[in-house]
């Protein structure tokens, strides 16, 4: 079985971590095999993607028994060569990503969630920056976003200590976007990927672009930024198809284009 389940299906490419036995903590096939299937979603058939882990864990970042491993990858490309290009795809991909944390995300495995664009969880998820525990420091983007998130305190505290965050937590302290009951977690998550890949996919990715700026702008650089965007978006059929569905009181239909 691949360590990457792939499926692209009506617009939404579906990618599961698939490691189950070790809550699909990332060695170096997995992590190059989702690298070559982010590559793949930049397709103009892909208007959402929808990541996923296989059984009872999302992810444990990255597998300590590779690290030691006198066969392994090594300390060095672990970053380089693994995590920090999944974490660039993730937030170059010019669509929306939502990570569908259905268990643990830990180390990495938490960071990766992070970088998504809209972050769901099943009640019984959990995030650990693990890393301190192990004597590292968080990586894969952590020391990134998660301030940005929930502020550079909560941030210092949950870094420094490693605690467990429930779901609930983690939505009440602006980490994630929402949390989905056990019953509810798959249905509601993939009708919000099937939601997203029927908008208008480049105000979206244009979106996603301004917010990203303005981690690190100042406003009149991002105001500057909004009208080019705003410019280009207003050339899209689907600004066109919106405003002409409003006028006509009909549904929209988008394209993406
Ligand atoms: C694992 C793992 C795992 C291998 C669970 N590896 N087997 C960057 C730079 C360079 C090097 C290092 O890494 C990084 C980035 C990082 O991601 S560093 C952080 C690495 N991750 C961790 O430190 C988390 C380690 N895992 C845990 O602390 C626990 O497994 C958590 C809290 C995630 C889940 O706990 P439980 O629900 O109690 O599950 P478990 O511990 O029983 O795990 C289930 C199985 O998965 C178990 O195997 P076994 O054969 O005993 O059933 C674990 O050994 C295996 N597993 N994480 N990262």
């Amino acid at each position: 079985m691949s360590e990457i389940l792939f499926e692209i299906n009506n617009g939404i490419a579906f990618i599961t971590l698939n490691r189950p036995e070790k809550l699909n903590a990332f060695n170096r096939s997995m992590a190059v095999l989702l690298q070559e299937k982010l590559d793949t979603c930049k397709t103009p058939n892909v208007r959402c993607v929808y990541l996923t882990g296989a059984g009872k864990g999302f992810c444990a970042g990255q597998d300590l028994e590779e690290v030691i491993d006198p066969n392994g990858p090594g300390m060095d490309k672990i970053l380089k060569e693994h995590f920090n290009p999944i974490i660039l795809q993730l937030q170059q991909l010019q669509k929306p990503v939502i990570a569908a944390v259905n268990g643990v995300a830990a180390g990495a495995g938490a960071n990766i969630a992070l970088s998504c664009d809209i972050i769901v969880a099943h009640e019984q998820a959990s995030f650990i920056q693990a890393f301190s525990k192990i004597g590292l420091i968080p990586d894969s983007g952590g020391t990134f976003f998660l301030p940005r998130l929930i502020g550079y305190q909560k941030a210092m505290a949950l870094m420094m200590l490693g605690d467990k965050i429930s779901a609930a937590e983690a939505a009440s302290m602006g980490m994630i976007y929402k949390v989905f009951s056990a019953n509810d977690f798959v249905l509601s998550s993939q009708k919000l990927a099937v939601h997203l890949s029927k908008m208008p996919t480049q105000a979206l990715a244009y979106i996603k672009q301004a917010l990203q700026a303005s981690l690190s702008q100042n406003l009149e650089t991002q105001l500057i930024l909004e009208d080019v965007l705003q410019q280009k978006a207003a050339s899209t059929h689907d600004f066109k198809e919106g405003v002409a569905a409003f006028i006509e009181k009909r549904n929209p239909h988008f394209n993406g284009n």
